[in-house]
């Protein structure tokens, strides 16, 4: 396999011709559209530049079943990862077989058409346990599937009229074919591919560096810019870096390319779409390290995928692919020899020092703004992410009170909101259950949609502030753990969210009774009325719960203030 060359000619695209593309986007204004999500963008992106050779489009019903169950299309083909459109039973009423329907951006711009030869609802119990290793929400595709995507699956061909739009770094993104000539244009028989979703540091170029070495080819440094890990540091600030270390490496014998791919963290399964992903870019290597496109833990605090589950996968198909695995365990710092070795072939390993900082301690280091050296990473680096991230005191956050009508959430919240503003430093806004129903949410009643409305508007309103640098406090009842968990996923991304659980118990509640409003509810005057006739997902695992039984509002709100400390999101 030393012998691996890539065969540069162009792969199939679905676009059509430019002078079509300008009739059909005519002609497209009639048919009925769909708006597509953005992780539908990232996929049809790549399904139309080739990326996803051979798929001509949306998994029909029977590529569906074969690949959830053998990893392969109805004709044979290896694809591990489903690719599909799905939709709202709404609209996919309106649908009939063998129509075409317009596929648009969320502005509107029509991107191609596709011909639905298939409809129907899939088993996504099935699909979870088969594509991710376990029907468990923890796993934030499996949460995707559950709790974001449609319920019903169209399928049929693309016919690609125009790329989505980027305007961030547009020097940076390739198709397939560009790649591919350019590859050509410079001899590059043998490409090694690095995908990645994190910055870079001195761990992964050596790992890159050994890489290209053991296979005596070129790399490819080839980072996901289209949707990750919730919770990753977003793209702008790791593109920003990837330029930053970029000059560490032999431009004659090393590229960078930004990849709009929209990730599953499938682990093993991911690792093969991966690698055929790079395959269609031209790559005759790829790089599978510990724990490949990893999820995290599931519910029960173990792993999704043992760490090298990935590899063995890979090596298991890597023939048919046509694209071959370079495998790495786990890099780390020998002190003594001031290099980066793989954690299995340490020699003399009882007289060196190892040194390693995981994912989770440089975060740490990060939030608190302590010091990160620099054998881990380069200056650049970490000033990027210092830049992006300044430490936790210096960000906003989120205060998420959650609880019972009644249970104290708004006054122990604007007892929070006066100890914060006595404290100055970030602006403080009170997102109130009651004030955000007379404004935000006026037309707004109580059925589980509207409801979530509610909360929905509340988080974005909260992501926002916290985006900016300052506290927002919500206290709303926000009954549904998936929703509350959405609005985490929002925020997390700009600054803390800290779920507080107000948990007095619907007796206390009633008996207190201060609006009169369990009586009306028990009366049947009031319908829907949480608690007594309609459900409340008791928070499992909130940064703080707090018992009102026997403790006065202020020490409620004081508690909530030393969690707030405890986390380094308030210094003295
Ligand atoms: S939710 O579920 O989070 O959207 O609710 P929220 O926006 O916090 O609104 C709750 C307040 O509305 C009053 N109210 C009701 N609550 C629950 N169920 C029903 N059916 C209902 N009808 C009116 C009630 O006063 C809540 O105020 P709080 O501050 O929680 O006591």
């Amino acid at each position: 396999t030393q012998m691996m060359q890539n065969n540069l000619a162009p792969i199939p695209e679905l676009y059509v011709s430019f002078e079509s593309a300008q009739k059909m986007k005519h002609e497209a204004g009639n048919l009925t559209s769909h708006d597509l999500t953005p992780r539908q963008i990232c996929d049809l992106e790549l399904l139309m530049n080739g990326g996803f050779n051979p798929l001509k489009g949306f998994l029909s019903e029977a590529d569906y079943n074969g690949v959830v169950e053998n990893m392969r299309t109805a004709d044979g083909h290896l694809w591990p990862i489903p690719i599909t459109l799905d939709v709202t039973d709404a609209f996919a009423d309106t649908i009939e077989l063998g129509q075409d329907i317009a596929l648009r951006d969320q502005e509107g711009v029509i991107l191609a058409t596709m011909t639905v030869t298939d409809k129907w609802v899939p088993n996504k119990a099935r699909e979870a346990e088969m594509v991710f290793g376990a029907d468990d929400s923890a796993h934030p595709a499996v949460n995707y599937l559950h709790n974001t995507a449609g319920n019903v699956y169209l399928g049929g061909p693309v016919t690609g009229i125009q790329q989505p739009v980027h305007y961030d770094f547009r020097a940076r993104r390739d198709t397939p074919n560009e790649l591919r000539a350019y590859f050509r244009k410079l001899g590059w028989r043998k490409v090694v591919a690095f995908q990645t979703r994190n910055p870079l540091h001195r761990a992964h170029q050596e790992l890159t560096f050994r890489a290209a070495k053991e296979a005596q080819a070129n790399l490819l440094i080839h980072p996901v810019v289209g949707l990750t890990k919730p919770g990753d540091v977003d793209h702008f600030t790791r593109v920003r870096c990837y330029e930053a270390v970029l000059d560490q490496y032999q431009p004659s014998t090393t590229t960078m390319s930004l990849l709009n791919l929209a990730m599953r963290m499938a682990g093993p399964r991911e690792a093969v779409w991966h690698g055929l992903i790079r395959k269609n870019h031209g790559c005759t290597h790829f790089i599978v390290g510990r724990d490949h496109a990893g999820p995290g833990k599931n519910s029960a605090g173990d792993d999704f995928y043992g760490p090298y589950d990935a590899q063995d996968l890979f090596r298991e198909h890597q023939e048919e692919m046509g694209i071959e695995m370079v495998d790495f365990k786990h890099m780390v710092y020998v002190q003594e020899r001031a290099q980066y070795e793989p954690a299995d072939e340490i020699e003399d390993r009882d007289n060196v020092t190892i040194l390693n900082i995981s994912g989770t301690e440089l975060r740490r280091r990060l939030q608190e703004g302590l010091e990160i050296p620099e054998w881990f990473s380069f200056p650049q680096v970490v000033e990027e992410l210092r830049r992006t991230k300044p430490a936790r005191s210096k960000q906003g956050f989120t205060v998420f009170f959650t609880g019972f009508s009644g249970s104290g959430k708004s006054t122990i919240a604007n007892a929070l909101m006066v100890k914060l503003m006595e404290m100055g430093g970030r602006p403080v806004t009170l997102l109130d259950g009651d004030i955000v129903r007379k404004n935000l949410s006026s037309e707004l009643g109580f059925s589980k949609e509207h409801r979530d409305l509610n909360i929905r508007r509340i988080g974005y309103v909260a992501s926002e502030i916290t985006k900016n640098g300052g506290i927002a406090i919500c206290a709303p009842i926000a009954p549904y753990a998936t929703t509350r968990r959405a609005v985490r996923e929002e925020i997390e991304d700009f600054g803390a969210f800290i779920e507080v659980h107000v948990a007095t118990s619907i007796e206390e509640c009633e008996r207190r009774d201060r609006k009169g409003l369990y009586k009306l509810a028990r009366e049947g005057k009031i319908k829907e009325f949480t608690g007594i006739s309609d459900p409340y997902d008791v928070p499992k695992d909130p940064e703080l719960r707090l018992d009102t039984e026997g403790q006065d509002v202020d020490n409620c709100a004081h508690q909530v203030i030393l969690k707030l400390e405890s986390m380094g999101l308030i210094s003295g």
